[in-house]
């Protein structure tokens, strides 16, 4: 059967009002409403970068203006950007379920922003306004400097726009000694606070989510706008359903459902067990309508 068979809206919500621990995986799609484009398929190239191959450690080493110039567009872009309804309905749910955790991949503030409480909030892939440095151990938590410094600016240039975005016009190198450098260490390089690929993901963070998942049974678990390819965000949904492995409670009676919401049902990785649900369509229509 298609998991669209199971999209009852009112089963779903027959469902949300019996689970006490809630999950929400959220990915780019979350913020598809707010103007900012995804990561894969439409949009998911920056000039004529794939945007994967510039979020990496080697891209950053080989070219960091460049890398740079591709941050300082997102933060510009984020920072015009507004939490939409699906935003401002987690952080609802969060206020009024104190069973309900989110794990989210983005990195663009919009959930901060929309006041979802920091205690039930976890940033899997980091922040664009956290920087740190490629050295020491430096960061600076909350820089919201837009342009970021006076060589990135054409990324904060929105007359020209999308005049950055088209690979025919052409960008100035931004050459290694423009950016600015860690103020501590004083060799480093700033850099955005991202989780790039090959790089882990925060240690106490990731123990405190497998104990958050093993400490009782999740009864409900909301895969919001992600294509589910990146881990281990891509693991969680099946780590709640199975109650977290080792250590985990998985106790008898009630069973843990898997909800899909997603532009695409195909797009994102479908669930098809029986208690699973799944809604096709923009998460900030939708989401504010499944957790009115
Ligand atoms: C809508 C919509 C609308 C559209 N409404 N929906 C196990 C197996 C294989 C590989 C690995 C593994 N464990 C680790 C790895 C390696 C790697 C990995 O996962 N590789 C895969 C590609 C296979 N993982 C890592 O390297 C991670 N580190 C790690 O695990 O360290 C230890 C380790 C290292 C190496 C080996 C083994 C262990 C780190 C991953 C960091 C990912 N970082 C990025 C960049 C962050 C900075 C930045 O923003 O630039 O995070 S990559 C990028 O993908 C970004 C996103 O958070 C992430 C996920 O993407 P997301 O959010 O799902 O977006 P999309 O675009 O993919 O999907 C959007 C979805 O929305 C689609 O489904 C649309 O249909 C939908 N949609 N509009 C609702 N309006």
């Amino acid at each position: 059967p298609s998991i669209t068979s199971y999209s009852s809206i009112s089963a779903f919500h027959a469902k949300l009002a019996q689970s006490k621990r809630i999950l929400a995986v959220c990915g780019a799609g979350l913020s598809a409403a707010s103007g900012l484009p995804t990561f894969r398929g439409a949009g998911g190239l920056w000039r004529n970068h794939d945007a994967m191959t510039l979020a990496t450690p080697e891209a950053f080493e080989a070219d960091p203006g460049l890398v740079w110039m591709f941050y300082a567009y997102r933060r510009h872009m984020a920072l015009k950007a507004k939490p939409n309804p699906a935003h401002y309905a987690l952080a609802e749910l969060a206020r009024r379920r104190p069973g309900f955790m989110c794990l989210s991949q983005n990195v663009d503030n919009l959930h901060v922003r929309a006041s979802h409480p920091s205690s039930q909030l976890k940033l899997l892939h980091g922040s664009l306004f956290a920087i740190k440095c490629t050295e020491c151990s430096w960061t600076d938590p909350n820089n919201t400097l837009d342009p970021f410094c006076p060589s990135l600016a054409p990324a904060s240039d929105d007359s020209p726009s999308p005049a950055l975005l088209d690979p025919k016009n052409p960008l100035a190198h931004v050459p290694r000694e423009e950016l600015p450098r860690c103020p501590e260490c004083k060799t480093g390089l700033q850099r955005p606070g991202v989780v790039w690929f090959g790089e882990a993901l925060d240690e106490q963070m990731l123990r405190d989510i497998d104990e958050w998942i093993a400490r009782e049974q999740v009864d409900m678990v909301l895969v919001v706008g992600t294509s589910g390819t990146v881990w281990p965000a891509a693991g969680f949904a099946e780590q709640a359903r199975s109650g977290g492995g080792k250590g985990g409670k998985k106790q008898g009676g009630t069973t843990t459902s898997v909800v899909t919401v997603n532009m695409e049902l195909d797009g994102g990785r479908g669930y098809l067990s029986k208690n699973d649900f799944g809604f096709e369509g923009d998460a900030g229509e939708l989401l504010p309508k499944l957790l009115e």
